[in-house]
């Protein structure tokens, strides 16, 4: 089948700011180190990269008033917020190289920004081991990395909640989230009162992923921009050691292709985030290379000529 995607901007997020180890700053450069620009050029894609953006070092302090490093967080988050904004205005795909989970709120929130003006439908797909739902109230850990969607949602500090408006980004019918498997007690009961579409490893189980992703993509129509929040941990750990926070019971290497290769037939995919990537616990940019790979299906890659 053969697509035909916008310009892609690429741009680096080094920051490990909201996550609970260290490491998750040096994702940018492993990606492209494991070759990502270039397959994606391969694809027969335009590809830009803007280089990384810049933002506070991470002072790794323990959390305040339930959270860690806020304002560094805020700081990082406006960053991501002007740079998605500006390419999604002159027509780009932006693609975020995180970088810890946190920076999801600049990019999905400049992203719902832009479908409200341009009068677009919201898909967000959050590929996942967590549901990052947290606030600071039921946080085991303050890092602002397990708060992304509860904030988009706006559930949580106004500093954050605001950052692309006034109003909430994103409605919680807009996000499906497909390979949970470590939701914290408090956060169970949130997700539920948000009524949250969560498709985690049981249903997998259950359903197989290819009903769970026709489920999880349903509903969209040409109006739709879809945008995959893609966090490493979303992937079983024995394919992808690479990431801070590993939990067992994901998606094997034929799964995740799977979800690639029909997130790639919708035919919507117009932004993403690939985050989490923390090459000081990976096995020589395995879990890197792992990310190129199935990056390469998102863009429509597959073994034979389908349609
Ligand atoms: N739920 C845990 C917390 O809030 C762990 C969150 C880990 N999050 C990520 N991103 N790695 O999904 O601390
Ligand atoms: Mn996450
Ligand atoms: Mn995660
Ligand atoms: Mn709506």
């Amino acid at each position: 089948m053969t697509r035909t995607h916008p310009p892609l901007s690429v741009i680096g997020v080094p920051t490990d700011i909201g996550a609970g180890h260290r490491g998750a700053s040096m994702g940018p450069e492993a990606l492209r180190v494991a070759g990502l620009l270039e397959a994606l050029r391969e694809r027969g894609l335009e590809v830009h990269d803007r280089g990384n953006l810049g933002g506070p070092h991470n002072p790794w302090l323990p959390p305040v008033e339930g959270y860690r490093h806020l304002d560094a967080v805020v700081a990082w988050n406006r960053a991501v917020f002007e740079a998605v904004s500006a390419e999604l205005e002159r027509g780009h795909f932006p693609v975020m190289l995180g970088g810890d989970h946190c920076l999801a709120m600049g990019s999905v929130g400049a992203v719902a920004r832009h479908c409200r003006k341009a009068g677009k439908r919201l898909r967000v797909l959050w590929l996942d081991a967590h549901a990052d739902f947290n606030t600071s109230q039921i946080t085991p850990t303050g890092n602002v990395h397990g708060m992304p969607v509860a904030c988009l949602c706006g559930v949580g500090p106004e500093v954050l909640t605001t950052l692309s408006g006034p109003a909430p980004a994103i409605e919680p019918h807009e996000v499906k989230q497909v390979g949970i498997r470590s939701v914290d007690a408090g956060e169970k009961r949130l997700v539920k009162q948000h009524g949250i579409d969560i498709y985690d490893m049981r249903h997998i189980d259950e359903h197989g992923m290819r009903r769970t992703m026709e489920q999880a993509l349903a509903d969209m129509g040409d109006d739709t921009h879809l945008h995959v929040s893609f966090d490493i941990d979303f992937l079983d750990p024995g394919i992808a050691p690479g990431v801070g926070t590993t939990v067992p019971g994901g998606p094997t290497y034929r799964e995740a292709q799977l979800v690639m290769e029909m997130i790639a037939d919708s035919g919507r995919l117009a932004s993403l985030d690939i985050v989490e990537l923390n090459p000081a616990y990976d096995d020589h940019n395995r879990s890197g290379r792992l990310a190129v790979d199935l990056v390469e299906s998102l863009f429509g890659k597959s073994t034979l000529m389908r349609d």
